[in-house]
């Protein structure tokens, strides 16, 4: 399997639950401005909605959907626990936080990142991702992870989300039971390991735009 990623993207997610899942999958990074893969690759090719993540199956389907590839990748490897069995009532509470975290927190981040937002939407946009937050923050009061005592994908989506918020002034100590959390997730030496490596990727496709200009 591969995976397509922009380093420090949503793309991490699965990434981090690849790691989790001691899955070993080949990476390859996805310049998002030009849509090209770091090998040369036309990306929308590989995924016409030309969005980060995509998981190349070993039979040449690609999956795509954060929210889809998580689960894919948890249902491969059982024993590590990363997501309730198929048909049962968790599965679905699994799914209803997925699908929240990336259509409510996800997506509201996305704005923020449009370069030709003015400073009065960007604080209301801002406004409404913090009750987002805020609401992620009621799940995880008393609680280690989102789904209870154990990590799951969704705490490695959640996660993901939350690295992005000191670029948009967003403190989490607002919330101290998603600081806590942030802090518990980044521990984890899985998610540092898909971390590093994502840094590593970055550096090194810094370094081959720069042998080519
Ligand atoms: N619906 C997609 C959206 C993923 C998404 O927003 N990816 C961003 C990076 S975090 C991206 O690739 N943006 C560039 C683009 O869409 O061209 C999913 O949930 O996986």
């Amino acid at each position: 399997m591969k995976l397509y990623l922009s380093p420090g993207a949503c793309s991490l997610s699965p990434h981090i639950v690849a790691h989790e899942a001691g899955i070993k999958l080949d990476v390859e990074g996805v310049d998002l401005r030009s849509h090209t893969t770091h090998g040369g690759e036309d990306y929308r090719a590989i995924n016409p909605k030309g969005a980060v993540p995509s998981l190349k199956l070993d039979d040449g389907q690609v999956l795509t959907e954060g929210a889809v590839i998580v689960q894919y990748l948890a249902d491969q490897a059982p024993s590590a626990k990363l997501i309730p069995a198929a048909g049962t009532l968790e599965r679905y509470r699994a799914q209803e936080l997925l699908n929240f975290i990336a259509t409510e927190v996800h997506k509201g981040f996305s704005p923020l990142f449009n370069p030709k937002i003015t400073p009065e939407a960007k604080s209301a946009q801002i406004e409404m991702l913090s009750k987002k937050i805020g609401y992620v923050a009621g799940k995880l009061e008393g609680r280690d992870y989102l789904m209870g005592d154990t990590f799951g994908v969704a705490d490695a989506y959640f996660f993901t989300l939350m690295t992005w918020t000191p670029g948009f002034g967003i403190d989490l100590a607002k919330w101290p039971s998603v600081k806590a959390h942030f802090d518990r997730v980044s521990a984890r030496p899985a998610v540092k390991a898909a971390m590093d490596h994502e840094t590593k990727l970055k550096a090194a496709a810094g370094a081959a735009a720069t042998a080519k200009a």
